[in-house]
């Protein structure tokens, strides 16, 4: 008889039937339902606070103001655990001590973040590597950019370990009812928590959050099988679209196909005595957020401010893009577009300004130095083709930008510019939607993302083809507002009914799901 304490939420009744429209509020009740009082436990690289530096140990009296980086899903899973309470194991990547409460003002709960130090640099270097060097490139069919080194894996094997001990210990003293790991740099965390023969874990869901790339892609990657293997240890795994899932399952089909214990079907994969749930489960965002910051008075004053320190004068026309410095956003092919457009198309030239927000990142990574440098000189390569008196065609700024100042620029913009050469999803597509209350602004969609893969209606533009892109983007920027609106009014209803918390709903009932027809 398992002890109260181990035991599964046997009596928990099944799911109730989703809300309409899901919001923060309705997966808390619905984490409630399905999980009684037991909690969540989230596991991501990153950790979503941010320490602020040269503060003073934290103590009753001496609470630091934390800060919150801009990213979408750890924001978001912060404020689902504001309203659940759980525990957060990440990398420690900013001052402050090992543990952290976290609340705020008008959020019912608070949570426990663990920060996970690493002492061996070389073990933490060589971790990195193999996530962002490897995997990285990989998952995103770039095999030329690869830049990992041999002894690597071993190195995420361990760092890998040590977040499962972490967790394991964090389990001992919480009782948690799910963990819920996130992403490729921690694919063998389950693998870890089962090989420490404890005699009940709580349900592990796993959410990859990049592209699953066609299998082929696998074969540069000696520790395939290993990695594989690995998210078998999980009870569900989630990708972000159809494709992806079938490409995930290909690859168990291919790698294992004379292996009796491994059996694939559409949705689920038995290994042995175990069942795997496997899901597509698309991202996305808060667009009652987006929204309503894209509406405030200040916001939008700051963002008019914003535009008129950067050159930008109010009736001005603009496209705006946003997204970290990395190879994958298609930084160089949107400069061929811009090229592309006024090229063909000269009317634009002086009429049209491209707002780049672009914080570099990952550049310690030589990889991404040398394109880093690239993208500045075509940037400034651009600008001198084609500027014209006070006017150049591309303002580029390099650092974040608070959301509270990028809705209204998101909302004042005549059009978003996604250049992915390939990407999970892509928020930045979705948050620009959400911003659209006016539904004047044409998103301007990568093919070659996943939200293109669900956004059927949105203006899709092929980065590898710049002159039909450009010939889409002018012909778009120059249609009658109502036909605008009327696409922008079919993808904002796409994006609040899958929203972000109908993706956490979903995956959670999706787990919940599985320790019932286990029982
Ligand atoms: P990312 O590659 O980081 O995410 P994306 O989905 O576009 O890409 O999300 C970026 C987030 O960071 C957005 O919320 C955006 O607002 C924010 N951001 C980016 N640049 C910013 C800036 N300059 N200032 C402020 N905020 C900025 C990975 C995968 C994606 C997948 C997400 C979620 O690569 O494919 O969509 O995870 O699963």
């Amino acid at each position: 008889m398992p002890s109260r304490k181990t035991k599964t939420p046997h009596s928990s009744p099944p799911a109730k039937p989703p809300p309409k429209t899901w919001t923060a509020l309705s997966v808390s009740e619905q984490f409630r339902t399905l999980f009684g009082l037991k909690k969540l436990l989230v596991a991501t690289h990153r950790e979503p606070v941010i320490y602020p530096d040269g503060t003073r140990e934290a103590s009753p009296l001496n609470q630091p103001k934390l800060k919150y980086p801009a990213g979408g899903v750890s924001q978001s899973l912060h404020r689902l655990l504001l309203q659940t309470g759980g525990d957060w194991v990440s990398l420690k990547s900013s001052p402050g001590p090992r543990k952290l409460s976290i609340s705020l003002p008008g959020f019912p709960a608070s949570y426990n973040l663990y920060r996970l130090g690493l002492k061996n640099t070389l073990e933490s270097e060589g971790y990195q590597r193999f996530a962002n060097d490897l995997l990285w490139p990989l998952f995103h069919e770039e095999p030329g950019r690869i830049g990992s080194q041999k002894e690597d894996f071993k190195n995420y094997e361990s760092v890998n370990k040590k977040f499962s001990e972490k967790i394991a210990q964090v389990m001992i003293a919480q009782d948690n009812g799910v963990l819920w790991v996130h992403d490729y740099q921690l694919a063998l965390v389950a693998k870890f928590l089962r090989s420490f023969g404890k005699a009940s874990l709580p349900p592990m869901a796993f959410f990859w959050h990049i592209p699953w790339p066609s299998p082929n892609y696998l074969s540069y990657l000696p520790e395939r099988r290993d990695l594989l293997l690995g998210l078998l240890d999980y009870d569900l795994l989630g990708f972000q679209t159809g494709l992806y899932r079938e490409r995930f399952l290909e690859s168990i089909r291919q790698e294992f196909s004379g292996n009796d214990e491994i059996e694939v079907s559409d949705q689920v994969i038995k290994k042995g005595t175990r069942t795997i749930h496997v899901g597509d489960y698309p991202i996305g965002v808060d667009p009652g957020r987006f929204e309503t910051l894209s509406l405030d008075s200040i916001g939008l004053s700051q963002a008019k401010m914003f535009l008129a320190e950067n050159g930008l004068a109010p009736e001005e026309m603009y496209l705006i893009s946003v997204d970290r410095m990395d190879y994958t956003k298609g930084f160089l092919k949107r400069l061929q577009i811009l090229d592309a457009l006024f090229q063909q198309f000269p009317g634009w030239i002086g009429k049209i300004t491209l707002l780049q927000i672009a914080p570099p990142t990952r550049s310690t990574h030589p990889t991404y130095q040398t394109y880093q440098k690239k993208v500045r000189e075509e940037v400034i390569n651009t600008n001198n083709r084609w500027k014209k008196r006070r006017w150049a065609p591309i303002i580029s700024i390099e650092r974040t930008v608070e959301h509270k100042i990028l809705a209204p620029l998101y909302r004042l913009a005549a059009g978003a510019l996604v250049t992915s050469t390939n990407d999970g999803m892509n928020l930045v597509a979705k948050e620009y939607l959400a911003a659209q209350k006016d539904e004047g602004g044409t998103l301007f969609l990568s093919r070659y993302t996943g939200a293109a893969q669900g956004l059927k209606e949105a203006v899709l533009i092929d980065p590898y083809n710049p002159s039909e892109s450009a010939a889409i983007i002018s012909r778009t920027l120059l249609e009658p507002p109502s036909i605008r609106r009327g696409r922008n009014r079919i993808l904002r209803e796409q994006i609040s009914r899958n929203n972000i918390f109908q993706w956490m709903g979903s995956i959670l009932a999706g787990i919940h799901d599985h320790t019932r027809r286990k029982e």
